[in-house]
């Protein structure tokens, strides 16, 4: 039992997804394939995607034989209602989800937006406000418009700046005064993992047509990571113009802040170090508003400088987050010896032996909620920013029992062991806008494209093999999140 009234009155509860992984209608009211609508899983290098070298272009060439389950999700386009109906009976106060670029421009280079997108998402955020939900949008969660990726080579190309002003400018003008809570990149300290996913970079002309991500070197990388942060920097100001009372959040994914040393070796400590400064360079950039000196050193010896120009420095430096979005999964063990498979967990080759506790077969992923009060104890110390949880979750592969129930009591144990750190994360003097559960519905999971990687307190009817009625169905942890929300989390 948590002592009482530790969450503010204000404390936003509720749930977060991805456009890309909820809304389906891939194709639907004009919009034009993303990044995500040619992978089956963000991780995966081999997008589907072949090079037109007459044209010198990348096209879309989606094999027979491969069901993108996220073409059509779990068609939230044509049901959101219902959904947010459901949520808003959990008493959620808020939902996060992005805002499909390719829904507003569907090329990305377009001159004027599309109405019919703008449209979609004008009522999405009127329900949510109808329901008393504070609507947290992400700008791109991993969907870069496929041509600005086809055609520009994504991120590594100044020109997606400007394309990315545009529209962020028309979004921030069209919901100014019903959206408060912004993101511009989803975990975009994942550029490095998965530059395609997360950072719409592919290189041509195509040295390798099989491996266009592959051939990618740091220089590069670093260039798309600096027109990010610009294009972020540019957001945060235009934001502002539009709507004074909107507050811009960076979003990293921090599961990698609890690197834990595999040993007291000092090589293994720093190596630690290292490894979470691998993501806290996003987080500096974007809260600090400056490049750090651990990031220059690298790009000196390893002669990968992105090319800076006049007047982006300033850019970064007055336009830097108002908090700090992130999700967190799990924690990390770090050893020189070991290939640290850059993933959100970590480690190749030796698991925490203090971490008995797992996500279920495959994923296996160490459940340590001692882990997040842990990074929401670095955070607060190094930025004295505002923290907003918006992912936080347990995939299980599950299915309804005889009667229609899933008893999913490890889903409420896994939320339960959470909150009650976040409780002591507040205790501890961090200051918390939110917490959202990530998948608070049964969506397509972004690792795998598959659906059995379930999160959901809602079931969904949809399988890989891309059968089902789409029908939902309410998980018994559905009751256990509507009474901690009801009790404000002093009832765990
Ligand atoms: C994060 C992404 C989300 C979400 C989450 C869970 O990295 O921001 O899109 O999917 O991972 O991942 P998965 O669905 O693979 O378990």
């Amino acid at each position: 039992m948590t002592e009482t009234h530790v969450f503010p009155e204000n404390f936003l509860w509720g749930g977060a997804v991805a456009a890309n992984q909820i809304e389906g209608a891939w194709l639907e009211d004009g919009k034009l394939p993303n990044v995500t609508d040619t992978l089956v899983g963000i991780m995966n290098q081999h997008p589907s995607i072949s090079w037109n070298e007459s044209q010198g272009i990348w096209e879309l060439d989606l094999p027979d034989d491969i069901t993108f389950l996220s073409h059509e999700a779990v068609d939230f386009y044509h049901r959101f209602e219902e959904d947010i109906k459901m949520m808003s009976e959990m008493g959620f106060k808020a939902f996060r989800t992005s805002i499909s670029w390719g829904r507003i421009f569907p090329r990305g280079d377009e001159e004027e937006a599309n109405e019919a997108g703008l449209a979609f998402y004008d009522h999405l955020i009127d329900t949510l406000l109808k329901y008393d939900m504070e609507p947290v949008i992400t700008l791109s969660h991993y969907e870069t418009p496929l041509a600005l990726v086809a055609e520009y080579g994504g991120w590594q190309d100044r020109r997606l700046v400007e394309f990315f002003d545009r529209y962020s400018t028309v979004i921030f003008n069209r919901y100014k005064g019903k959206v408060k809570y912004w993101m511009t990149f989803n975990e975009i300290n994942n550029a490095f993992r998965m530059p395609y996913a997360a950072a719409g970079i592919v290189k041509f002309p195509a040295t390798d047509p099989k491996e266009p991500i592959a051939t990618l070197t740091k220089k590069e990388i670093f260039q798309a990571v600096h027109h990010l942060f610009i294009a972020s920097a540019l957001a945060t100001k235009r934001m502002q113009e539009a709507d004074s009372d909107a507050l811009m959040g960076v979003m990293c994914s921090f599961s990698s802040l609890a690197t834990y040393p595999v040993d007291c070796n000092p090589e293994n400590v720093f190596g630690a170090l290292e490894f979470k400064r691998n993501s806290y360079l996003y987080s500096d950039v974007m809260c600090r508003g400056h490049y750090p000196g651990y990031v220059k050193r690298i790009w000196r010896e390893e002669d990968c400088a992105p090319e800076i120009i006049a007047g982006d420095l300033d850019l970064l430096a007055k336009y830097t987050s108002d908090y700090i979005a992130f999700s967190y999964y799990r924690s990390t063990v770090y050893s020189k010896d070991a290939e640290m498979r850059v993933d959100t967990g970590g480690a190749k080759g030796f698991d925490n032996p203090f971490l008995t506790e797992k996500s279920p077969e495959p994923w296996n992923w160490p459940i340590d909620p001692l882990g997040l009060r842990y990074v929401m104890n670095e955070l607060t110390d190094r930025y004295e920013l505002p923290l907003f949880i918006v992912e936080n979750g347990l995939g299980i592969d599950e299915t309804p029992n005889e009667n229609q129930r899933i008893n999913d009591i490890e889903r409420a144990r896994y939320l339960k062991m959470h909150v009650e750190q976040v409780a002591e994360a507040i205790k501890d003097g961090c200051e918390v806008i939110g917490y959202l559960w990530w998948g608070p519905i049964d969506i397509v999971s972004a690792g795998t494209g598959e659906m059995k990687k379930r999160y959901g307190f809602i079931y969904v009817d949809r399988h890989n093999d891309g059968s089902g009625s789409f029908k939902r169905l309410k998980k018994d942890s559905f009751d256990y999140f509507k009474q901690v929300i009801e009790t404000n989390g002093t009832n765990l």
